[in-house]
């Protein structure tokens, strides 16, 4: 716990005039309450502005409109002074020698906002009117091509689309430049942004709020960084084989003078808006074409799966493990569908509203084999907060972000051809080596191609944050990450006048980003200890735990744990381990690497 000062204490109050804030301090009518008990009352207070702000954001982010604006800001504004006040209440235990689960409660209590707002009633309210707005304006962005009216403006999906199906150099260009216009008028919100809630962060002691994101993982914000950066190391040589490939068989299609063998390649090329996951150009890269069916997405049309039925089947898999069916609730509250009538927010989202009681997903969903991966990814958090709702409300979290993000994940890992063709998602499973191949590079090109955009997001941001980047070069420091670690560039020149950080989700709705670089990586390391439990014995990739309790008993075990202990104690009861590791996914992927290496042999790779 950081100590802080009198004089800080009383700045932290929620009342406004020093000389009151003074008097509340003196007079707190829980002034003699023990750090315990202080704890169980937060709890009990954090479960009821939960429940108000969760109901406030639902609404917000299932119909954008002036009103939900007002009442989102509302509730995040309430949230906001509670925190700040509550925190600095606990203080008064900073100095003493707390038992291990109070002291790790008042630690989360600190870090249970993403966006800490100063204290001062003024810059809380415009914190939260920006944030509220920046979601917004994300929620609905749309690009309408010039000379065309209202009814041809293109909404995000529309763009995706075209980044997925098109192979036509312009069109899709033309899509990539549309969506990036949405958050031009993000940028200068976005710096206020950044100024209001680092001045948060330094009352609540951190030097900037890139430093506290990093203090949410059981080390030193610097020991994290660190951290994260092994891991990458770790990983870069899979991910460099891919993008030299890769680069190759777009030259070939687009001709080097669009796709230069030697440079990175245009970022509106990987089927993806942000060339974050590229499955969906597979159709160029099929290493063994028609070897094995992998065609999910025809089988989704041909046997006329609807959203619901799709997140139907993705539930039935955490059964088969011995999880309990999703709640009536579920089914009735949860948006599937996009809505025809008025603006949501469509990108996927799962919610743990009362304590866990009240779980829904929020997802415009599409019958396409990525969208059903994507119910999987939802339901993994949806079964996290229903396992974890017994634990008090502090430590109703995932162990650490990414554990949260891995869940549904490693279930993703089990939908293997074998899986698919029992559930009668793709006629029959082949076992050949080139049907490998084919499913490894499926697979690689979301799982790998993802490592270092994952990565980059927060280095953005952390520098954003800490002041290195100005705010003069947001775009410019943004793009020279994304060459850096992703060996991808623009085409055409992005200068200051755009904000492309913004036309990516998590920056306008402020999620941090390491924990899906952590997923990508500690999935793997899950699987193969479910994998084992599972009496599975052949290489990693073939291995579905698909219907096995024993596995599903021990997943089930790490999930009710939440946020109680440190997440290296919860990594090592399911794997023996206390620290991240990327040998699973190397090992997962040797298939195909070692196939890489074979056609990369005369390329020359890097940029
Ligand atoms: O945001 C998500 C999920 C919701 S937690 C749909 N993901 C990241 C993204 O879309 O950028 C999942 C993979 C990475
Ligand atoms: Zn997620």
């Amino acid at each position: 716990m950081k100590i802080f000062s009198l004089q800080k204490l009383l700045l932290l109050s929620t009342v406004c005039v020093l000389a009151a804030c003074e008097v509340r301090v003196e007079a707190d009518a829980h002034d003699d309450e023990n750090a315990a008990n202080f704890v169980a009352r937060v709890n009990d207070e954090l479960a009821e502005l939960r429940r108000e702000s969760g109901a406030a954001e639902w609404v917000r982010s299932t119909y954008i409109i002036l009103d939900t604006a007002i009442v989102a800001a509302k509730a995040s504004e309430k949230y906001a002074a509670w925190h700040s006040a509550t925190v600095a209440d606990s203080l008064r235990y900073a100095r003493e020698d707390l038992r291990p689960d109070v002291a790790r409660a008042l630690k989360l209590l600190t870090l249970s906002t993403s966006e800490p707002a100063p204290n001062d009633f003024a810059k809380r309210k415009e914190l939260a009117a920006l944030s509220t707005e920046l979601g917004g304006l994300y929620g609905a962005g749309k690009y309408c091509p010039e000379s065309s009216g209202e009814e041809t403006c293109l909404s995000l999906g529309d763009l995706e689309n075209v980044l997925a199906e098109s192979r036509d150099y312009d069109k899709q260009l033309d899509a990539w430049r549309g969506w990036h216009t949405i958050s031009i008028p993000m940028r200068a919100m976005y710096q206020r942004f950044v100024e209001l809630t680092n001045e948060g962060a330094r009352e609540l002691n951190y030097a900037d709020l890139g430093k506290m994101w990093k203090d949410n993982y059981d080390m030193s914000p610097a020991a994290f960084e660190a951290e994260s950066l092994r891991l990458y190391n770790q990983v870069k040589p899979l991910y460099d084989a891919l993008h030299c490939h890769v680069r190759a068989e777009l030259a070939e299609h687009y001709g080097t003078d669009k796709v230069p063998l030697d440079g990175p390649i245009p970022a509106h090329l990987l089927g993806n808006m942000w060339a974050q996951e590229w499955g969906e150009i597979y159709d160029l890269l099929e290493p063994y074409p028609g070897v094995g069916d992998l065609d999910v997405d025809a089988a989704l049309a041909a046997q006329n799966y609807t959203p619901v039925s799709m997140v139907e089947s993705a539930e039935q898999f955490y059964e088969s493990l011995g999880m309990p069916a999703l709640p009536a609730t579920f089914w009735e509250r949860s948006m599937f569908k996009k809505p025809a009538d008025r603006e949501v927010v469509c990108h996927a989202s799962a919610w743990g509203l009362d304590g866990g009681n009240d779980l829904r997903i929020k997802m415009c969903i599409e019958p396409a084999y990525e969208d059903l991966r994507v119910i999987y990814h939802e339901l993994g958090h949806n079964y996290y907060q229903g396992a974890y709702r017994d634990q008090p409300p502090l430590f109703q979290t995932g162990a650490h972000g990414g554990f949260h993000e891995a869940i549904g994940d490693t279930i993703t890992l089990s939908m293997t051809p074998g899986y698919l063709a029992e559930v009668g998602l793709i006629e029959s499973a082949a076992t050949s080596d080139e049907a490998t191949i084919n499913r490894q590079m499926q697979q690689a090109l979301d799982k790998i191609a993802f490592l270092p955009f994952g990565k980059l997001i927060d280095e953005w941001r952390w520098n954003v944050f800490s002041g290195k980047t100005a705010p003069g070069d947001y775009n410019k420091a943004w793009w020279e990450l994304r060459t850096r670690y992703q060996g991808i560039a623009p085409a055409g020149v992005r200068g200051e006048e755009f904000f492309d950080p913004g036309a990516k989700y998590h920056v306008p709705a402020n999620v941090s980003y390491t924990r899906y670089f952590l997923a990508r990586i500690l999935q793997f390391q899950f699987q193969r200890s479910l994998c084992e439990t599972a009496g599975h014995t052949g290489p990693l990739h073939e291995c579905s735990i698909y219907g096995n309790k024993e596995a599903g008993a021990r997943l089930l075990a790490m999930l009710e744990a939440g946020a109680s202990q440190p997440w290296q104690d919860t990594l090592e009861k399911l794997t023996g381990t206390r620290e991240m590791d990327a040998t699973a996914i190397i090992d997962y992927f040797q298939p195909l690497m070692n196939w890489l290496e074979v056609r990369n042999r005369d390329r020359t790779c890097g940029w």
